[in-house]
């Protein structure tokens, strides 16, 4: 059971391209881990605001940044372990229906960054059910290629709060890390979103 992420057809470093260049003017959260380096890799953008640490924050940021910003899309993309420690952020989601959160959570079945150790997703936890169950009513799982390009314009355009679980293969890949610096990270988001008077 715990070996099947190895051979899940998505590559995430794919699928951040494909997410990050299926709409231009949409503001993105990335999650610690994996899909920080993932969209570094995609091409490191402004738009893109990447969490060095808060471990379970990436929901709650893009929480409220979808609702500070109702006229922008947001997307946050975190891995399954990240979202597992901020899951009750969900509830929150729901509570709150903002109509242009998109979620996607890059299920490897592992903690990628800390070494690859199995999460509660390779065994018997299910994301896209416990989202449901908490009241997002968008959800579900994308597993290949055509389920991905099929789900695109639900999760850059669709009614939001979308969530989707994306299985990616649990794969070692090179880290392609963005700045280290949070102060810059925040004042090029915070330039690119809102002009000069904002920093
Ligand atoms: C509170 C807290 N606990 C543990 C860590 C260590 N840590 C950093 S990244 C990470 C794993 C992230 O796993 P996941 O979200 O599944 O992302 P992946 O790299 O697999 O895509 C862990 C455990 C941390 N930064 N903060």
């Amino acid at each position: 059971m715990s070996e099947r992420a190895e051979s899940f057809p998505l590559h995430r470093r794919e699928v951040a391209k494909t997410l990050l260049h299926a709409r231009d003017d949409m503001l993105i959260v990335t999650g610690l881990g994996s899909t920080n380096w993932d969209f570094t890799a995609a091409g490191d953008a402004p738009r893109i605001f990447p969490l060095w640490g808060a471990m379970g924050g990436a929901v709650p940021t893009g929480l409220g940044l979808a609702l500070a910003q109702p006229n922008k899309r947001v997307l946050v993309a975190t891995g399954d372990g990240e979202m597992l420690m901020g899951i009750g952020s969900l509830a929150t989601v729901a509570v709150q229906v903002p109509k242009n959160l998109a979620i996607c959570v890059f299920d490897n079945e592992r903690y990628g960054e800390t070494g690859m150790q199995t999460t509660h997703t390779a065994s018997v936890a299910d994301l896209a059910l416990t989202a449901q169950g908490l009241g997002i009513k968008d959800t579900g799982v994308i597993a290949d290629e055509d389920a991905l390009n099929a789900d695109l314009n639900a999760i850059t355009a669709g009614d939001g709060p979308v969530f989707r679980v994306i299985k990616v293969r649990a794969e070692p890949l090179d880290f392609v890390l963005p700045s280290k610096d949070g102060v810059h990270l925040k004042n090029r988001f915070r330039l690119d979103l809102l002009g000069s008077d904002a920093v």
